[in-house]
């Protein structure tokens, strides 16, 4: 039987041939962190306040084991990186805020210290960073399904304060990890039935945007993104941060436009966006998302969508893209889901750095359209997975499914033990 080495070697002939350097594949991977996001092992509720988890958004599902506290999300979080190979970042909510006993600020005054354990965590585990993402849902002030859009001037005000908050948390966390920090902001602000008017949430929002850029933050520690999103459960007719707002904003306010690609018409080819904005732009954001029949946030496959996107990323490169998972299954362990989301996004970027990509962008300039054709058919059965299970045996991890056991011994160690 050929060994795993043999498999690579040959692997690597077949890809030579093709004009592709596996090596060099396997290193522009390793330079791909990917921003893990803390809310899939929580179901997204966060640790500063009781109750649901509102805004439009829904977790389904109830399989035991959720992270009810920070000590057990961070060793959930620790065990699912031990099985992702490569350096990795963390995306934390404001909501995930850590505070002492006896105190309960409320979001417009939580503060760098409130999040000190999460640094400590991201030295202690060797992460590549944190990102930071203010939260406005699942507070009484975000009821009325209006945030930083809202006509209320209490409640507008509240959410500016809040967001010019986490500025300062995503400049404690950029100073503290030595590595930029990427702070997202994405608001559920909508509307359920058909708007009367369409523009003055949106000029209202705008205000507030304004309001908080005003205040200084130090760019080079800070990268904001700003997230669009087409419909929420309760807000089908209308969101106030629809695609084109945001767009405007950030080409106009040099800022970054984040694509989750949950956030679009089923339809629409999210991939298809990245070259666009990136001709104009520094840097895209994305959540990697998988919708289904709506935006609900199943875990990533390695899917025709998945691997556009990855296709997209790929040709932008590393520098360009602050890439990022957004999905929150609570109908599976959790753990895995995590995992395995984060391997088919590393393992559908190698197979886009594995195509002969500079060999198919001349093909199609110069017009050969059979060719272009043929080699995209065939490279995709060319052994991809074989120099993936190099890369996690230069890693020390698990290539396939074996990565499984530890997550269930795991489970049945300590999550099942959470009652
Ligand atoms: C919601 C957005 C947003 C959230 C997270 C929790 O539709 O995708 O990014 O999923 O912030
Ligand atoms: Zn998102």
């Amino acid at each position: 039987m050929a060994t795993a080495n043999d498999r690579y070697a040959s692997a690597r002939n077949l890809y030579r041939n093709l004009g592709v350097d596996t090596e060099k594949a396997l290193e522009t991977l390793d330079r791909f962190p990917i921003s893990m996001h803390c809310w899939q092992g929580d179901d997204v509720i966060g640790f500063d306040r009781e109750g649901s988890l509102t805004g439009g958004i829904q977790t389904t599902g109830n399989y035991p084991g959720r992270a009810r506290t920070p000590q057990e999300l961070m060793a959930d979080l620790e065990k699912a990186y031990s099985l992702i190979p490569g350096r990795h970042r963390l995306n934390l909510h404001a909501s995930y805020a850590i505070f002492d006993k006896g105190e309960r600020p409320d979001r417009d005054a939580i503060l760098p210290r409130h999040f000190r354990k999460w640094v400590a965590f991201a030295k202690k585990t060797g992460l590549a960073g944190i990102d930071f993402n203010p939260t406005y849902f699942s507070h009484p002030l975000a009821a009325s399904g209006r945030t930083l859009s809202s006509p209320d001037e209490k409640v507008r005000s509240f959410w500016v304060r809040h967001t010019v908050a986490c500025l300062r948390i995503a400049e404690y966390f950029a100073k503290e990890l030595g590595t930029p920090s990427a702070l997202n902001i994405w608001i559920p602000d909508g509307l359920k039935d058909v708007p009367a008017d369409r523009s003055a949430p949106r000029a209202i929002y705008k205000k507030s945007l304004d309001e908080i850029f005003a205040v200084p933050y130090d760019r080079s520690l800070v990268e904001v993104t700003i997230e669009s999103k087409l419909f929420g459960i309760g807000l089908e007719s209308y969101t106030v941060g629809s695609h084109e707002f945001y767009m405007e904003y950030a080409a106009k306010n040099d800022l970054l436009c984040l694509l989750d690609s949950g956030h679009f018409h089923l339809s629409e080819n999210v991939a298809d966006k990245i070259s666009s904005l990136l001709l104009f732009a520094p840097k895209i954001a994305f959540h990697v998302s998988r919708p289904v029949r709506w935006d609900s946030d199943h875990v990533i496959r390695q899917d025709d969508m998945l691997a556009d996107i990855a296709r997209e990323i790929v040709l932008a490169g590393p520098e360009r893209v602050l890439l990022a998972l957004d999905y929150f299954d609570a109908s599976i362990n959790r753990v895995a889901a995590w995992v395995l989301g984060m391997r088919n996004m590393q393992k559908s970027l190698l197979s886009a750095l594995l195509l002969p990509n500079e060999k198919m962008s001349r093909l199609q300039e110069s017009g050969d359209f059979t060719q272009l054709l043929v080699l995209q058919e065939e490279a995709k059965n060319y052994p991809s997975g074989d120099v993936w299970a190099e890369y996690c045996r230069r890693k020390g991890l698990p290539a396939r499914e074996e990565w499984l056991a530890a997550v269930r011994e795991y489970e049945k160690k300590v999550l099942s033990r959470r009652k």
